[in-house]
């Protein structure tokens, strides 16, 4: 069985070093020098948390589109969520104990608090992205799952969202909810039946090229291709994954979508169709030069739009009815949440052009998720091109219960279940979502060009900010305001008066020692001019 002597000497070989760790929106997320003993206790804790719920617990080893020497860790629960809020303290207090001892103790107290049963076994399933430390990481992991007997499955490099995929089809396995076969095979299979359904028959779109930020997406995306051959054209471009230094320097979507402009290492032409994803593939933006040589950008935002668009004209034409829990039946609510990042034109776009109701969320993906199943079909995108759909169990009954009077309704309807197939509503993901905005194109007939008229984006500028101490900043009202400090608030809204359209927000980041500056006006220039004013005060 498990000893606290055998875990005490596990951990020696994992020494804490003199620093803070917090699990924050993320996960834990630092340099990667400095989390072996953070991946060795992470594992005892997954072994909790996979004895508590009798499920399989899901560990992924990536720090996303943060530089290459940073590295993190999360916990993906049962059904592919981020780790229950209560658990991120206890992980937070796990990392910190300072000696083996502090740790035993901490360990024993999550273990009378939430009645652990110790004799249950646990099952743990593991992936990494590509980075360098990720090594190292790995084995301290297995080295903590290892001493509490933990039944391991070691997927090595996957993706993001193909770890959060594997969680919940082996939860669900022999499950009416069977979400698919927990293999890269199962997940690229599961992808393309549904993709083709959507694009059979008609004209295929030009090549697709896909900045992979020199990470883990392009070895994956390489096998999607395989699986599906001549229906689909995709050029992998920044794909040097064991090249040091590569990883999302000057690509991936983090980089295109803060700076707005195009990644290093490939070429784009007029014409061209490009999307670039980030280092662990769960965010995904489009972009192209225009016919004037200038960059265009499709973000989060824009993702967000075009499908709840596509939602919305299927839903009108299959005449979807679900049944409520008072016996009634009404038409598919449909909402699509958004974060202060958003741009103030695809708000009033969705708002008042689509009519769609678009609640507001702190950052940070588990409250968009958290508000989107509020909703039968809630989509829900981070500017930066992180998002997913959520299909609500009613919706997908009436899905597949509703009977089309004419072909054009049976086509609206089996397109409504082919995106519940297609979409990864586990989370967010790069490869679904570009097969998601692949397929929509396809069925619309549209250019990329077509896509981004449906409206203009204001001029934004994003800045990070340098400071002593982030956490004397704090917000309220879904990010957009400071409660403290104060003067800094009243600043802004002065600010902010100066300027036709003019919006701004400070926000500290929750992965990375840095403030957030967020400013959004008439023109570029005002956008700028109102960033810079705001950033030099808070430097
Ligand atoms: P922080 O660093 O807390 O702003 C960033 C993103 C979030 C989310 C997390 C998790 C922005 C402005 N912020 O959070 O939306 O994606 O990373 O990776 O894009
Ligand atoms: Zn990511």
């Amino acid at each position: 069985g498990i000893t606290a002597e055998a875990i005490k000497t596990a951990a020696k070989a994992y020494p804490k070093p003199a620093v803070h760790y917090t699990y924050g929106t993320a996960g834990f997320r630092t340099k990667g020098d400095l989390l072996p003993s953070v991946m060795f206790r992470i594992g005892l804790l997954a072994v909790l948390r996979s004895k508590v719920l009798g499920k399989t617990i899901g560990v992924m080893i990536t720090a996303s589109h943060n530089p290459e020497i940073d590295n993190g860790v999360k916990l993906v629960e049962p059904m592919g969520e981020m780790l229950k809020q209560s658990w991120e303290g206890y992980a937070t207090e796990l990392a910190n104990a300072e000696t083996e001892d502090a740790m035993l103790d901490s360990l024993k107290k999550v273990i009378a608090e939430e009645n652990i049963p110790m004799d249950v076994n646990s099952s743990v399933v593991v992936a990494r992205d590509t980075r360098p430390s990720g090594d190292l990481l790995v084995k301290a992991l297995l080295d903590g799952l290892n001493v509490m007997k933990a039944d391991i499955k070691n997927y090595d490099m996957l993706t993001t969202p193909q770890l959060h995929y594997m969680v919940r089809c082996i939860n669900t396995k022999g499950t009416p909810d069977a979400y698919g076969e927990p293999t890269t095979d199962g997940y690229y299979n599961k992808l393309y039946a549904a993709f083709k359904k959507f694009v059979v028959g008609k004209p295929k779109l030009s090549q697709l090229h896909v900045d992979c930020a020199n990470g883990v997406g392009a070895p994956k995306l390489k096998e999607l291709i395989k699986v599906m051959g001549n229906d689909i054209d995709i050029k992998v471009e920044n794909d040097q994954i064991t090249t040091k230094g590569k990883l999302n320097y000057k690509c991936g979507a983090d980089f295109v979508k803060l700076y707005q402009l195009q990644p290093e290492g490939m070429e784009l032409k007029p014409g061209y169709r490009a999307c670039s994803l980030d280092g662990d593939a769960d965010r995904i933006v489009y972009y192209y030069i225009d016919n004037d040589n200038k960059f265009r950008l499709l973000d989060g935002d824009k993702i967000a739009s075009l499908a709840a668009g596509y939602i919305m004209d299927m839903a009108k034409i299959a005449n979807i009815q679900v049944p409520r829990e008072d016996g009634s039946k009404s038409p598919l609510k449909i909402g699509v949440v958004q974060t202060a990042y958003a741009n103030g034109s695809s708000t009033d776009y969705l708002r008042n052009k689509l009519n769609v109701p678009v609640p507001f969320t702190q950052t940070g993906v588990k409250h968009l998720h958290h508000e989107a199943l509020k909703y039968d079909v809630g989509v829900y995108f981070e500017a930066n091109g992180h998002g997913t759909v959520l299909f609500s169990d009613a919706a997908i009954n009436a899905f597949k219960t509703t009977k089309g009077a004419t072909p054009e309704q049976e086509n609206a309807i089996e397109s409504l279940k082919g995106l519940t197939e297609l979409i990864n509503q586990a989370v967010g993901d790069a490869i679904s979502d570009m097969l998601l905005v692949e397929a929509i194109l396809t069925v619309r007939g549209w250019t990329l060009e077509q896509w981004n008229s449906q409206y203009t984006d204001l001029p934004s500028r994003q800045e990070k900010v340098k400071v002593s101490d982030r956490t004397q900043f704090k917000c309220i009202k879904a990010d957009t305001e400071l409660a403290e400090p104060k003067e800094l608030q009243e600043i802004i809204d002065n600010e902010v008066k100066k300027y036709p359209n003019g919006r701004c927000f400070v926000r500290p980041s929750g992965t990375e020692d840095i403030v957030r500056v967020y400013a959004e006006a008439n023109t570029a220039e005002n956008a700028d001019k109102l960033n810079y004013t705001i950033s030099g005060i808070v430097f």
